[in-house]
């Protein structure tokens, strides 16, 4: 069995990070080892949530799996509260690389052209350092304008900027940028990501529904990982996570009960392990 290490904070309540990472991961048949980078009572989109650092804590969990020769497959970050939690990745990157284990950063940080409550350019540019020591980023196109310490584009994005946004991103030194949240048709959404060792681009949009959630690029990322790590290639696994996530969104929107900061990640599993049993067939 495959086993990936995450890399993120548990939000108690809210849908992202640990608490999709684990149930998405887990659901596709891969064990999901977590190193927690902080508590909170919810995520930051509500008003006063608690917020428990965890950084002097990482170190010496990290130094006791080392003394029992725990490895992994892939190592996956997520949201990350600290300068020095960034630090603190990059430095676990260089552990575990001489074993192979493929890294995967999504650098949530923002969305909807601004930066999460906390964050500000000096932390996305050394977001922006850290993705370039990852093999796949996966950054959505407010995080990817932070970065590249640009205008965050308003309105449409064409083929051919989002094209030249990728080449920037493989820029910062990772050889697989893909970006999310790409609407290059009326009525649809997707990815596009650019393979900087052929020099091509993938692009795979799915119906857009008229509405937006928190944590969906948390689902995102977490089904791009496990699909990594079962073998897919970069461009199934990321096939398979925007149909995930469209399933995601059709679940909640069926349900009256639905919440407001999160979606119904649990009702879409069956189609998540169904289409993992078939890339094994
Ligand atoms: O979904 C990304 C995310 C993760 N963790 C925390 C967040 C957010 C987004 O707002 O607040 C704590």
């Amino acid at each position: 069995m495959k086993r990936i290490l995450t890399v993120q904070d548990i939000s108690c309540i809210g849908k992202c990070s640990l608490t999709v990472a684990l149930p998405v991961i887990s659901a596709m048949g891969i064990e999901c080892a977590v190193l927690p980078t902080a508590v909170l009572s919810t995520h930051t989109a509500f008003k006063g949530f608690t917020f428990h650092d965890l950084t002097g804590e990482m170190g010496p969990i990290a130094d006791h799996w080392e003394t029992q020769g725990l490895g992994f497959d892939t190592l996956y970050t997520g949201y990350l509260g600290s300068f020095e939690q960034i630090h603190f990745v990059e430095e676990l990157i260089g552990r575990y690389r001489k074993y192979g284990t493929a890294v995967i950063v999504d650098p949530a940080m923002g969305d909807f052209g601004k930066l999460y409550p906390g964050f500000d350019t000096a932390f996305a540019h050394a977001m922006g350092n850290l993705c370039g020591k990852a093999d796949v980023i996966l950054p959505n196109i407010t995080e990817t304008a932070y970065m590249l310490d640009r205008p965050c584009p308003t309105g449409t994005v064409s083929e051919d900027e989002i094209k030249e946004m990728l080449i920037s991103l493989a820029t910062l030194g990772c050889p697989l940028p893909a970006m999310t949240g790409v609407m290059l048709h009326k009525d649809s959404i997707g990815v596009m990501a650019y393979h900087r060792d052929t020099d091509t681009f993938f692009h795979y949009e799915n119906e857009r529904m008229p509405v937006q959630f928190h944590g969906t690029g948390d689902i995102f990322a977490s089904a791009v990982t496990g699909g990594i790590a079962l073998g897919m290639g970069i461009d199934e696994a990321l096939t398979l996570a925007v149909d995930y996530v469209l399933e995601c969104i059709r679940m909640t929107m069926k349900d009256k009960d639905r919440r407001w900061y999160g979606v119904n990640f649990e009702e879409a599993s069956p189609m998540l392990t169904e289409r993992v049993q078939n890339h094994k067939k």
